[in-house]
């Protein structure tokens, strides 16, 4: 059978079943999904520096000035581009931060493309029809990497890692620059090994024989960075003329980008994809049903010592939660001293390397020396330092946290052991529950969550259950691809941030020794505008670092918020004694589950 059929097949199997046990959270999963299956989604970001010609490649594949373009910074929001065959030709909507969805007229659209909006959350673009054979893709275009970096966690958290290819554009005039490197290295850290990066180098004058020299260079930058062998899509400059503006065709990139979101080898991996999602979703039924059999089986005594046991293990949610509040006020008391002592360490550095007058025959060559390469150099050191600082603390919490859950559940297990193998059974789906949805639950996926609204440590299940019900809107594919390491991330972010900081900081250095003309003072001066430069990188990657720290702390406490509510709900045993009038229905969909399963597994087995 093929394996498309063979997922349709299940999910027929698995509706019987929902039928039977009529439980309304399982049926929104179940809908959930069976949505996904129908209309399999495919994420692209366009990324890249300010001005690189993003927006303009995508109006020219919807062929239609919807997305406005121009010379400064333009894009100031995020906009999403779909395609909806139910409209006319587009239609403009905005989804806001508290998960509304507004219809816009074409006015407060292009109004909100440019314009920050504190209530926004994105912008989206719907077309009836994408030129290419583009169906269910969702395509971002994103403004340059600072306004990323400072007002668009979204798609830092969800959308770069989700994305079946990264679109990135680089112009060939302003060329590979040091804000390139810092945001493809940024990405880097971001995606996956599947995801696809696509080099584009735009606006290539028609007189650029390739190969060229530039064109080399950027590619050689940019291989680097992403640690792979690059070949460029070349994109050619067009001259707009007034009434008919620039809408680059761009054929050779827009047909490869869909050979490679329609290729078998993707389709395999969306086959992978929804069997672990009929897995997961089998094991929530399981335990549905596994607790409601419990509820038949046991007697008056077994009741109150569930009960009782889960009010105790209830009981000790908010220790666990202050203890993570108190960490991470400890480490963030830490952090300005961290900072403090590297701001100290580079400028004695820079100090050092300046006075020493022997080294410099002018002052430009120091100052180029210093502002391009020596402040670069070891604020990369100091960071790396601060990193790892962050990095012990970080873990060493999550492994005390790790290590009171599971003595903590293993102590409610025991507690409440009764006779009745439904309880074994209970238990046994639940931790198989969490086995297979945080791959490797307990050990390091406490940070997992991280990595995107309701990563796997939260529970899969409980995602889909809040995002459905938040938006109606969830992303799929969040359901099953693995989370990456969100302490990986949170590092990575504070790199990102302290590598713009420094950017920041140069240009103060460099604008400062403008005017500058005394032979015999200008290595004072540099030292001070050194000065204010390394702390202008301290204050502001300090700050940026604390909020970040912030956010980290309210997700991983909803994360164990989620893992006692999950508990909660699974051993909710009414303390009375239940007729068993379904009890035989239920013993049939248990044996009928674990048949389904064993096939799934065979079915991954022969993908695989
Ligand atoms: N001559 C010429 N100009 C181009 C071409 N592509 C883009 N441009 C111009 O380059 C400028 C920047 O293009 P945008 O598409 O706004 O660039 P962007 O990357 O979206 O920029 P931000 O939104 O600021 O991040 C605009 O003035 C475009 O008209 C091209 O092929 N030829
Ligand atoms: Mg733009």
């Amino acid at each position: 059978m093929h394996e498309l059929d063979f997922i349709n097949s299940v999910q027929g199997q698995i509706s019987l079943m929902l039928k039977e046990i009529e439980e309304p959270d399982l049926n929104i999963l179940f809908s959930f999904l069976d949505e996904r299956i129908s209309a399999p989604e495919s994420f692209v970001v366009m990324l890249g520096e300010t001005s690189s010609g993003k927006s303009t490649l995508i109006n020219g594949l919807i062929e239609s000035k919807e997305l406005i373009v121009g010379v400064k910074p333009t894009t100031g929001n995020i906009t999403e581009i779909m395609e909806d065959n139910s409209i006319d030709k587009f239609d403009y909507c905005a989804i806001n931060k508290d998960a509304t969805i507004e219809n816009l007229s074409k006015d407060v659209f292009d109004k909100l493309q440019i314009k920050p909006d504190n209530s926004l959350l994105r912008l989206r673009l719907l077309i009836n029809h994408f030129k290419y054979d583009l169906k269910n893709l969702r395509l971002f275009d994103t403004p340059g990497y600072g306004s990323i970096l400072d007002n668009h966690e979204e798609i830092i958290k969800n959308f770069i890692p989700e994305s079946d290819i990264v679109l990135y554009v680089v112009s060939y005039k302003v060329g590979f620059q040091n804000e390139d490197n810092n945001f493809v290295s940024f990405v880097n850290n971001l995606i996956d090994k599947d995801t696809k990066f696509y080099l584009i180098i735009n606006k290539v004058p028609a007189d650029i024989n390739i190969p060229d020299n530039r064109i080399c260079e950027i590619t050689q930058h940019a291989s680097d960075c992403i640690h792979q062998n690059l070949n460029p899509y070349i994109v050619r400059t067009i001259n707009g003329v007034n009434n008919d503006p620039i809408l680059p065709k761009a054929e050779e990139l827009w047909n490869d980008m869909c050979k490679d979101l329609l290729s078998e080898n993707r389709k395999k991996k969306i086959s992978i994809n929804y069997l672990n999602l009929q897995l997961d979703l089998l094991l929530e039924i399981e335990t549905c049903i596994n607790s409601k059999l419990l509820n038949y089986k046991i007697d008056k005594d077994s009741r109150t010592k569930i009960k009782d046991g889960l009010e105790s293990l209830l009981s000790k949610e908010n220790e666990i939660i202050k203890k993570i509040q108190k960490a991470f006020d400890n480490i963030r008391g830490k952090i300005p001293n961290l900072f403090e002592k590297a701001e100290i360490k580079i400028v004695k550095i820079l100090e050092d390397e300046i006075m020493a007058s022997n080294k410099w025959t002018s002052m430009e060559e120091c100052n180029a020396f210093v502002s391009s390469h020596l402040i670069r150099i070891n604020v990369e050191k100091q960071i790396q330092i601060i990193k790892y600082e962050l990095e012990l603390e970080l873990s060493k919490l999550n492994d005390e946290i790790n290590d009171i859950l599971n003595s903590l559940l293993l102590k409610f297990e025991l507690n409440i052991k009764t006779d009745a193998f439904e309880f074994e059974n209970l238990i046994k789906s639940i931790s198989k529950k969490y086995l297979q949805k945080a791959s490797g639950y307990g050990l390091n996926s406490f940070f997992k969550i991280y990595g995107g609204t309701g990563g796997s440590g939260a529970g899969v299940a409980n995602f889909a259950k809040r995002a459905l019900k938040w938006s109606g809107d969830a992303i799929g594919k969040k359901f099953t691809r693995e989370t990456h390491n969100a302490l990986a991330k949170f590092l990575s972010k504070v790199g990102a941030t302290s590598a713009k900081s420094v950017t920041a900081a140069g240009y103060i250095i460099i604008e400062a020794l403008f005017y500058v003309n005394d032979a015999l003072t200008w290595q004072t001066k540099l030292i001070k505008s050194c000065r204010e430069g390394i702390n202008v990188w301290s204050k502001d990657t300090l700050i940026k670092s604390m909020q970040d720290l912030y956010q980290l702390e309210l997700s991983n406490i909803e994360n164990i918020k989620s893992i006692f509510e999950d508990y909660k709900n699974t051993f909710d045993i009414s303390t009375d004694n239940i007729e068993p009038e379904n009890e035989e229905k239920f013993r049939t969909i248990v044996k009928s589950i674990e048949d389904l399963r064993n096939k799934i597994k065979t079915t991954l087995k022969s993908i695989n």
